[in-house]
């Protein structure tokens, strides 16, 4: 018998190679797999190409199988994500690996809260971000600090509320947290 894990997850990708806004920007997002027991989730992920080969302009997405990584989904509309923009391309791998066994494994402080994972492979630097239902300062802050000790950083983290992300008409959001 396999073992189970407290949720079902699902893993999206998508690639974004020409210009993007909030109308188009899901058109190349893809649910690529679910799993939800240790042994397929090792499956999956020993068979998944490392983030240090993503396409710049590509990320993964790993939710909760039942909630789509879009602010618009009711999971996520009053919530938002945590973002560590990451500075050393050799340990990558490595602290998405630590981020996705945190999530998975139900290591995170206020777990419940989580709605996923998003890895973004861009030019300005590679980001790992955590979603969360809700913008609430205690939950949201104590995820935050058990980011940080997954990343095993130092370095500030901030989180921006989807709904500022939404209705933003520039690239540029307000965190609401910096820790
Ligand atoms: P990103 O890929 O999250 O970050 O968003 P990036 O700035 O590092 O590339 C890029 C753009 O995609 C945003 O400014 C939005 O125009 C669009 N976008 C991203 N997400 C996650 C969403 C979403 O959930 N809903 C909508 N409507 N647009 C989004």
């Amino acid at each position: 018998i396999k073992h189970p894990l407290q949720n079902r997850w699902s893993l999206w990708y998508d690639y974004r190679g020409g210009k993007i806004d909030k109308d188009n920007w899901a058109d190349s997002l893809k649910r690529i797999i679910s799993f939800d027991t240790v042994e397929d989730f090792w499956c999956v992920f020993n068979n998944l190409p490392g983030v240090v080969n993503l396409k710049t302009g590509s990320s993964y997405h790993l939710f909760k199988d039942d909630i789509e990584p879009k602010w618009e989904h009711t999971s996520n509309i009053k919530g938002g994500k945590w973002v560590a923009v990451l500075k050393d391309k050799s340990i990558n791998d490595k602290l998405w690996l630590q981020t996705v066994m945190a999530c998975v494994g139900e290591t995170f402080d206020s777990g419940d809260e989580i709605c996923g994972i998003v890895y973004n492979a861009r030019s300005s630097g590679d980001k790992i971000s955590v979603w969360t239902k809700s913008c609430n300062e205690k939950s949201s802050k104590e995820i935050g600090f058990s980011f940080k000790n997954i990343l095993e950083t130092h370095q500030t983290v901030s989180f921006f509320s989807h709904e500022d992300a939404m209705r933003s008409t520039t690239k540029s959001v307000r965190s609401l947290y910096d820790i």
